[in-house]
């Protein structure tokens, strides 16, 4: 008997979204117009990979604007700020470039309309990430941060007929509407968002996913443990059907042993991951017999974002 044939499922769309392209650019090009060092509030984006040659290139990355020195310059991360970091920022003289992806800071708009409205918001989303962080500080008073189903149970309104649900950018869509599903039974009146906030990217990574898991016994997600968009690529094959998915950031850390009795591999990676470390991971498996490559596409991406007004006017001087 032959032995079964060993392939690759590629996922297409995966890796860098608009969001992400756009931040580490800011970042290039601040280096480049501004020389070095130029600070960043936050990883820029949760990649260890992309995080580590910014900082060769001279990026200071710091937990809080009050480590930037008085007048130097500091860009925020995709993720956003709140409005409390921009003044903090703004009493320190620092000169500030926001890289925040244009749709999270439509989520902030959200909350900030629904705020003045006078809803309670009720923001699904992970506890500690930078992101909800961000968006729950534009209206502390009106929001909730709702994680587990745990906190449904704990969630108090004032008015019941006057309940919004919004959430962070990269949720798993499924698990998402769970959450609001449990919300809904207890308060039947509670609003959708205006628009889908869980972003393109990341649901079309999510279904691409889904796509190939299915046929595969092992699913590889390239992307770093803080990486929400990325974890959540890593349930999303699991439940659609793959007997096993990891999340490594380099193709060194795939174990051989996970290659045990496996003919079809699935490969994807998250939104803050350069391709060049999937194309790593494709040369390690054919290494290991997995040469034959085949593209599940599912979406063809074509967004892209301006780079941050400060800087086009910088680069434009
Ligand atoms: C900003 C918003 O949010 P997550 O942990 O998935 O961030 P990551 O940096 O991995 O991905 C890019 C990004 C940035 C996603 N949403
Ligand atoms: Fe923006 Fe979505 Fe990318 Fe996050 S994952 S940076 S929200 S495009």
């Amino acid at each position: 008997m032959s032995a079964p044939t060993k392939r690759v499922l590629l996922a297409n769309p995966r890796g860098y979204c608009a969001g992400v392209d756009r931040a580490v650019i800011t970042v290039e090009k601040a280096l480049e117009t501004y020389g070095a060092p130029v600070y960043v509030r936050k990883e820029i984006v949760h990649n260890r990979h992309v995080v580590e040659t910014l900082r060769e290139r001279g990026a200071i990355f710091v937990d809080e604007a009050d480590e930037v020195p008085e007048g130097a310059l500091v860009v925020f991360s995709a993720h956003g700020v709140s409005p409390a970091v921009h003044e903090q920022a703004a009493e320190r003289g620092l000169r500030t470039i926001d890289a925040t992806c244009p749709l999270v800071t439509k989520v902030h708009f959200e909350a900030r309309r629904f705020a003045k409205e006078d809803y309670d918001i009720l923001l699904i989303g992970h506890e500690g990430h930078e992101e909800v962080e961000g968006t729950a500080g534009e209206a502390p008073e009106h929001v909730q941060l709702v994680d587990t189903a745990e906190d449904v149970a704990k969630v108090e309104v004032r008015d019941p007929s006057k309940v919004i649900w919004l959430s962070q950018t990269t949720l798993s869509v499924d698990e998402t509407m769970e959450r609001v599903d449990q919300l809904r039974e207890r308060f039947p009146d509670l609003q959708n968002p205006p628009s889908d906030d869980i972003c393109y990217a990341t649901q079309n990574r999510q279904v691409a996913v889904k796509a190939l898991a299915p046929e595969c016994e092992l699913v590889l997600v390239v992307g770093s443990q803080n990486s929400s968009n990325s974890k959540r690529l890593v349930e999303v094959a699991l439940q659609a059907g793959a007997d096993a998915a990891y999340l490594v950031d380099f193709a060194h850390e795939v174990q051989e042993s996970w290659l045990d009795g496996v003919s079809t591999v699935g490969v994807t990676s998250g939104a803050s991951v350069p391709d060049n470390l999937v194309m790593d991971l494709l040369r390690w498996l054919a290494e290991r017999g997995y040469g034959q490559v085949d593209e599940v596409t599912t979406a063809n991406e074509k967004v892209a974002f301006a780079l941050p007004a400060e800087l086009r006017k910088a680069l434009k001087a």
